[in-house]
């Protein structure tokens, strides 16, 4: 059985951070109407949800992708990049601590699970602006024991390693090219992005299933073509504060 965690929209996600979008006005109640939807997909897939309230004080709070890296054999626990996502991380921890022991990103390491894209027993570390040096030797000492390896990818253009390229299966991949190079995974099957939908790499996969922005219709017709069942939410306010499906849940496998 699957575990989503997520948490509620909060009412300051318009103060979120932006990097690389340019700030729009954010509609509260329609961003969470989108996640209440995106919810729903995930439950419809097999998970069952488990949310946490709504930090009103923390504008970025519903990502809750980028505070921890949830493995079988362990949770590490993020110290995310920005500074105004670091008190994000107690509350989920909290949770995440009944399913798994908890290791921690120290100071001065930084990292975003967004920046983490897990293939197997690998994980690639995006050295954004995010994440450190630091925070990936950290992932790479606290994780060599349970056999993983990390790989350090340089990302340009974008926010997260998983805005550029994120997992279809363990041996395909969709990327943008523009954000991230192809040769860094030669050795996977590689699906890009339609070059009319830049953003579109970011897809979550449960169980046989993606999910993705319904924002991309070329790139999820490409998926859909190669033989990938699609659930397409609309995300568009979320997108605004530069979010996208990955980012709005923890998802792990429990045993029950
Ligand atoms: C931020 O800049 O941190 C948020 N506005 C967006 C975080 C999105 N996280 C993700 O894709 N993993």
């Amino acid at each position: 059985m699957w575990i989503a965690v997520t948490r509620e929209v909060g009412p300051a996600l318009g103060n979120c951070e932006l990097s690389h979008v340019p700030r729009e006005a954010i509609d509260v109640a329609r961003a969470s109407a989108q996640h209440r939807d995106y919810q729903r997909a995930l439950e419809a897939l097999g998970c069952r949800l488990l949310t946490l309230p709504a930090e009103p004080d923390l504008p970025d709070s519903v990502f809750v992708e980028d505070v921890a890296i949830v493995l079988d054999e362990v949770v590490v626990l993020t110290r995310p990049g920005a500074l105004s996502r670091r008190a994000e991380v107690a509350s989920v921890a909290e949770v995440l601590r009944r399913y798994r022991p908890v290791l921690a990103i120290e100071a001065p390491g930084t990292l975003d699970g967004g920046d983490v894209l897990r293939v197997g027993r690998a994980l690639y570390v995006g050295e954004s602006a995010r994440s450190n040096a630091e925070g990936m030797a950290q992932l790479r000492q606290l994780l060599a024991g349970h056999g993983y390896t990390v790989h350090g990818v340089l990302t340009h253009g974008c926010l997260h390693l998983k805005s550029a390229v994120t997992r279809l299966n363990d041996h395909t991949l969709l990327l943008q090219p523009a954000w991230v190079g192809r040769d860094r995974f030669a050795d996977f099957q590689v699906i890009e992005v339609d070059p009319a939908e830049p953003h579109a790499a970011n897809v979550l996969r449960i169980g046989d299933a993606l999910v993705m922005p319904a924002s991309f219709p070329r790139t999820r017709q490409r998926l859909v073509d190669a033989g990938f069942h699609v659930t397409a939410v609309d995300v568009s306010e979320l997108q605004k504060a530069e979010g996208a499906v990955t980012c709005c849940s923890l998802v792990f496998r429990v045993n029950e």
